[in-house]
């Protein structure tokens, strides 16, 4: 295997997993068009030569540190020809319940496990397969449950682990799935493996997280550290924590730093510590052997973090607004340790798993999840989320049409042996409708043709509660109304640097709470979700768009989603068929055919919200679905449909 350098043309670097997509993110990051990837001229060019036209940003250093990063990786994918293997899990529906706001059985204003268990039926009748839990372990809810503090223990907030068993049962009785959401890149600091790793020096605990002392001669970069009051103290490395300022705490007692990629309460685990890892393993058994049939592993790209945990580059920390993360987004041992818990926890029990992993993209998941790997099932990958050039935190309008090109690229250059995840929401991210077009009056047109384009592609769907709903973003007031820490940090840190209304308008932008607000039942107070007020509020428009409403009207985004899901169930090719898209460069006019046995279906929809002219005239064939019931030569806004050829 070639050592990739500076010397190295970008064609090799970009036919190399890691450098395809670390490349791909580089080009949104500048707000490039990911296109240029597969420019003949700038392939032939020498890294060298690129960056001595960067006005030495990609500095020595900068390259020493792109190159480790590639270098690590020896492996290449491999794409397969032929079908598909079948399995459950591309052909379900997997819906994802954020259980703090879904609905709340016990008037405490927090949603909880009897109340998704009341509402079994209205989610079958929508037609999932399966439920994604967002995590509903014991936890002192820093990051609402992503800081877990006992693992083997149900919230109480949720109830209790009898109400978990009936969960199970009634899920079986409805042939309907479960899938747990693990959290193994980090615990709580209250869990106790934490108290004690911080308690004892003996302790092997101290073994399973990143724990320092202070005698540690580097110097951090962080302009915000030194807000958190500790300017005479140094943190072992640079690293910055994704909710913002330094990704060390300093525990002033016992005079040790401890490593937290995410809020100071979220401890980073050393998963180098075997032990750690006997214990990981025995967690997925008693899940395993309760009945779940798998599990969505937050943020598991990260748990391989670089020996020595060294300083990030300097560049590339200003380029992202993270620094240290090329030394843990895809760690030297991250395949090692997703086999291991592959062979030792998923396959004994014939688990389905998929990874979120963000900052990978599509070569590097087909290394994480390709069917000959042993490693993961599937992957979230996060490229498409929004426009190149483009934050979360911005507000903009996305432009449908990158997702076109963005889906054209995944599709063609996946192999059979590869899966998709498809989905634009989740309970980290605003309300895909808004980020497209938060005119109210294209709402419903809009929430269909998402709602199309989803279920029509290669891949398995992943729905978020309340997309089926075509729920919006919320006119939140003030910040008095967010509940979020990653949104409370990033407007603190606004507000430090006198950039008050700068914040306010980049968490209306982002926030995740737009996504995490309860969700509305039917016409009672608080739309059914709950007797008292709730621990976050939702929008006036939001509430009146509720589920009751919505299953009474033929017409509603709700039937659309139901209908979706069963022509899916109906028509397997929608599921596992080729794909073939038409008039790529057409703007604004999506177009492919899937292929499947002598099956033939043709998916057209128009990304805009003018009309636009159909360049094939009207298609003829069996009309599955459409957004709108009759087909005229031109397109109408949003308009999509489903033939069967
Ligand atoms: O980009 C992000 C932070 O800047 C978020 O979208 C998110 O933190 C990231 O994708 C990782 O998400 C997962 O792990 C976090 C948790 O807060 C998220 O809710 C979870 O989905 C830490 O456990
Ligand atoms: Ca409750």
């Amino acid at each position: 295997m070639i050592q990739l350098s500076k010397d190295s043309r970008l064609g090799d670097i970009i036919d190399h997993p890691v450098g395809h997509d670390m490349c791909y993110r580089l080009l949104l990051e500048l707000g490039l068009n990911p296109l240029l990837l597969k420019n003949k001229l700038l392939r032939r060019l020498r890294f060298r030569t690129l960056a001595k036209f960067s006005r030495g940003q990609l500095d020595d250093a900068f390259m020493e540190s792109f190159f480790r990063l590639l270098n690590i990786e020896k492996e290449r994918p491999v794409n397969r020809t032929g079908e598909p293997t079948p399995a459950w899990w591309k052909e379900a529906t997997i819906y994802q319940i954020y259980p703090r706001s879904f609905c709340d059985s016990n008037a405490d204003g927090i949603g909880d496990l009897q109340g998704i268990i009341g509402k079994l039926d209205d989610l079958k009748a929508l037609g999932v397969d399966a439920l994604w839990l967002s995590p509903i372990y014991r936890s002192p809810d820093d990051d609402n449950g992503y800081d877990i503090s006992d693992y083997y223990d149900i919230h109480e907030d949720f109830g209790t682990m009898a109400d978990f068993d009936e969960l199970i049962a009634e899920l079986e009785k409805r042939d309907m799935r479960l899938i747990m959401d693990m959290v193994l890149n980090h615990t709580s600091d209250e869990h106790a493996w934490f108290q004690e790793a911080l308690r004892d020096p003996q302790s092997p605990k101290r073994d399973y997280y990143f724990l320092r002392d202070v005698a540690s001669p580097k110097r951090i970069t962080d302009k915000n550290f030194h807000a958190h009051g500790h300017d005479d103290l140094s943190p072992p490395n640079n690293w910055t924590s994704f909710f913002r300022g330094s990704a060390w705490r300093y525990f002033p007692d016992e005079e040790l730093w401890g490593l937290h990629l995410f809020s100071k309460k979220q401890m980073d685990l050393n998963w180098e510590s075997e032990a750690l890892r006997d214990e990981i393993m025995k967690i997925l058994h008693f899940w395993l052997e309760k009945g779940v049939s798998g599990f969505r592993l937050d943020v598991i790209n990260y748990i391989s973090k670089a020996e020595g945990l060294p300083d990030g580059n300097e560049t590339i920390g200003a380029m992202l607004s993270f620094y240290g993360i090329e030394h843990y987004v895809f760690g030297a041992k991250l395949n090692e340790y997703l086999r291991d818990m592959q062979a030792r926890a998923f396959t004994p029990y014939r688990a389905f798993t998929v990874g979120e992993c963000p900052g990978v993209g599509r070569e590097m998941s087909k290394l994480l999840a390709g069917e000959e790997r042993g490693e993961m099932d599937l992957v979230f990958s996060f490229d498409h989320l929004e426009n190149p050039g483009f934050t979360r935190w911005d507000d903009y309008c996305y432009d449908l049409n990158y997702y076109k090109q963005y889906m054209i690229n995944e599709q063609e250059a996946l192999g059979s042996n590869h899966w998709m995840s498809l989905f634009f929401e989740n309970h980290d991210n605003p309300r895909m409708i808004s980020k497209v077009n938060p005119d109210p009056s294209v709402r419903e047109q809009l929430g269909k043709l998402l709602a199309l384009l989803l279920f029509s592609m290669r891949g398995t769907v992943f729905l978020y509660q309340g997309q089926e709903l075509g729920l919006v973003n919320e006119d939140f007031r003030s910040m008095d109304d967010i509940r979020d820490v990653e949104s409370l940090n990033y407007y603190q840190e606004k507000v430090a640097e006198g950039k008050e209304e700068q914040g306010w308008r980049d968490v209306m932008a982002g926030s995740r709470d737009h996504a995490r607000t309860p969700y509305p039942w039917n016409d009672q107070p608080y739309a059914g979700f709950s007797s008292v007020k709730p621990w976050i509020e939702s929008s006036s428009s939001n509430r009146s768009n509720h589920l009751k409403a919505q299953q009474a009207d033929e017409q509603s985004i709700w039937h659309f989603y139901r209908r979706l899901i069963d022509i899916r169930r109906r028509h397997k090719g929608l599921v596992y068929g080729d794909v073939k898209f038409m008039k790529k460069k057409k703007r604004h006019y999506w177009a492919c055919y899937r292929t499947y046995g002598d099956k033939r279906y043709f998916i057209e929809a128009n990304l805009s919200d003018k009309p636009i002219k159909r360049p094939t005239g009207k298609p003829q064939g069996h009309l599955i679905i459409s957004t709108h019931d009759r087909h005229k030569r031109t397109l109408q806004p949003y308009e999509a449909s489903i033939i069967e050829l």
